[in-house]
């Protein structure tokens, strides 16, 4: 469909990880006994705001040694909470609604489940959860007349 010329506009996101240690306390007698770690991937709005307006689907691509590696999201909220034993690069791709004409964005997002930084030692022994998250502006250049109404009407 025809599209608006000379136009840009951009919308932000957030996305990445929150982890949390797996203590003698908080485990659960069905986790797998290797496993030291919860955490939660996800795509958000930067205020938490809604965000399906623009995006249709995100489909994060886990670690192999997932079953079920491919897991697709047709509405917010856009995550998966997990439990596992290391850190890998997920896979995540970014469907836009229909009317966008637009192809799937991917983003790569390298799961932190340990601290780092200058205090990692004092956050790891007071088991505190890892943030990991990232901002990025997503840009439609020239976006169809369809996609620049839903866009701008919210
Ligand atoms: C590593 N290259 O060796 C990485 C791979 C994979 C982590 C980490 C699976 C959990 C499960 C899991 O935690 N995989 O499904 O049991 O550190």
């Amino acid at each position: 469909s025809k599209r608006v010329k000379g136009v840009q506009i951009y919308r932000p996101i957030v996305y990445g990880n929150i982890a949390t240690p797996i203590t003698k306390e908080n485990r659960t007698s069905n986790l797998p006994p290797e496993h030291t770690h919860r955490w939660t991937v996800c795509v958000k709005g930067v205020y938490d705001e809604d965000i399906s307006y623009f995006i249709k689907r995100v489909q994060f691509k886990l670690h192999e040694t997932y079953t079920n590696a491919t897991r697709t999201l047709d509405s917010p909220p856009f995550e998966v909470s997990e439990t596992g034993w290391g850190e890998f690069d997920i896979h995540i791709k970014i469907f836009f609604r229909t009317e966008s004409g637009e192809k799937p964005l991917q983003l790569y997002h390298h799961l932190s489940l340990h601290p780092y930084g200058p205090d990692k030692e004092i956050a790891k022994e007071q088991g505190r959860p890892v943030h990991a998250y990232q901002y990025e502006e997503i840009l439609f250049n020239e976006p169809t007349e369809a996609m620049y109404d839903i866009l701008t009407s919210n």
